[in-house]
């Protein structure tokens, strides 16, 4: 038996119409000032197009010079390197710059960036956050909060209008990774912690993230982890994750977040693009789920090679929700493969995308090219189904659509 409507186009129906919940993005709304990041300079200047540039800088250029120019500079010879020089842009980041441009109306084959920058100096901020979520089909993205930031900190302590299409998530790197040295700073923020880790330091600790939830009313803690993060072990960031921020998460019943299997700073000259990634030991959160079977936990891994595993101990865990298609992974062949296999060992219970973007454009492209990909996968899998014998409706796909993007039923 088959359906008697177009599935494909049902589909693409469900996207048009349901706005995308991103639950994982570094942006903020124009009211953050500084924070808010937006237009040719900061789009170009991404750190993946840097990584990018910096295999096929001129031969007189070090990436070291490269690195003490302002951003328009950057912005420029990147232009000129990947967008001008002798090869098609054809890499993922690359093809994002173009779609962003397309759908803003400008050209993409022009030997300088000085149209792209007179357009978006002429808009006002509140009008194009506007446009992009319309135009990018996203009506809520989760931001990426840290108290500890010297330019975010002091605007949560002094309060400023929030947007409420933007939400928070209370980032925990830098209060907990590399620990003690994250002690001083804490101390100065009026936390008793000592270098030690002590039940003094673990309930400051968690005083720490009671207060910082409650003030920017964080929806989940987030933090990156390295692949060799360890569950059990002796480890400082095993025993905070264990004695601080699982149990916080309990008692608050908002999601841990893990982000794992980056390595970070393999090549520093990069800078913000120098970080890399490794497996992880996907026993270790076999251990964790089961120690904190209360605890729900949005899951992302950064290597390829780790998504197979996440998909088979969700199956084992319903506290374990897989999401996104990470940084690395951000890529049409990868999304695919990823979402397909979700798809066939956890049905719809999982969350398949979230953007990472950092700059407000970007969304323009993340999302539409992930689409791309994502919904032929499901019209796959519902054709299907129909072809199997279930009676399909549109209102099925529908409701699915408005889940799995809409924050799988952890976040809304
Ligand atoms: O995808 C990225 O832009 C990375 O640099 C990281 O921000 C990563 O997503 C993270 O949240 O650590
Ligand atoms: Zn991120």
């Amino acid at each position: 038996m088959s359906s008697n409507f177009n599935i494909a186009e049902a589909v693409e129906n469900a996207f048009q119409n349901h706005a995308i919940v991103d639950i994982h993005t570094h942006l903020y709304p124009h009211q953050m000032g500084p924070l808010y990041l937006a237009g040719p300079d900061e789009l170009i200047t991404y750190h993946y197009l840097k990584a990018e540039c910096s295999r096929q800088l001129p031969a007189d250029m070090s990436v070291d010079a490269f690195n003490t120019m302002s951003k328009p500079e950057q912005a420029d010879i990147i232009w000129k390197t990947l967008f001008v020089g002798n090869s098609s842009p054809v890499s993922e980041a690359q093809r994002g710059i173009v779609t962003v441009m397309k759908c803003l109306g400008l050209s993409p084959r022009v030997d300088d960036l000085s149209e792209f920058r007179t357009f978006y100096n002429d808009q006002n901020p509140e009008d194009y956050t506007n446009m992009v979520l319309k135009e990018s089909g996203v009506g809520k993205v989760y931001m990426t909060n840290d108290p500890m930031d010297d330019t975010e900190g002091p605007m949560w302590n002094n309060g400023f209008e929030m947007d409420p299409r933007f939400k928070a998530v209370l980032r925990l790197d830098s209060a907990l990774i590399h620990w003690p040295g994250p002690v001083e700073n804490l101390q100065a923020m009026g936390y008793d912690v000592e270098a030690d880790l002590s039940e003094k330091t673990y309930s400051e600790l968690r005083r720490y993230l009671h207060d910082w939830c409650d003030k920017m009313d964080a929806q989940y803690m987030a933090i990156s982890l390295p692949p060799d993060f360890a569950y059990p072990s002796e480890d400082s960031i095993t025993q905070l994750m264990k004695n601080v921020v699982y149990p916080t998460a309990q008692e608050r019943g908002i999601p841990s977040a893990m982000m794992i299997g980056v390595t970070r700073q393999v090549n520093p000259v990069l800078r913000d693009g120098g970080d890399s990634l490794g497996k992880w030991n996907i026993t270790c959160l076999e251990n964790i789920a089961r120690d904190f079977p209360d605890v729900p936990f949005l899951i992302t891994l950064l290597s390829r090679e780790n998504q197979h595993e996440l998909c088979v101990t969700a199956r084992k865990f319903p506290n374990i929700m897989p999401f996104g298609c990470w940084w690395f992974l951000n890529n049409p062949s990868v999304i695919q493969e990823i979402t397909s296999e979700r798809f066939e060992l956890l049905g719809t219970s999982f969350i398949p995308q979230h953007s990472d973007a950092r700059i407000l454009d970007q969304l323009l492209y993340k999302w539409t090219h992930s689409i791309q990909v994502i919904a032929p996968v499901f019209a796959q899998k519902y054709e299907a189904l129909s072809q199997a014998g279930w009676p399909l409706t549109e209102a099925d796909i529908q409701r699915d659509v408005a889940t799995m993007f809409g924050g799988g039923n952890v976040l809304n």
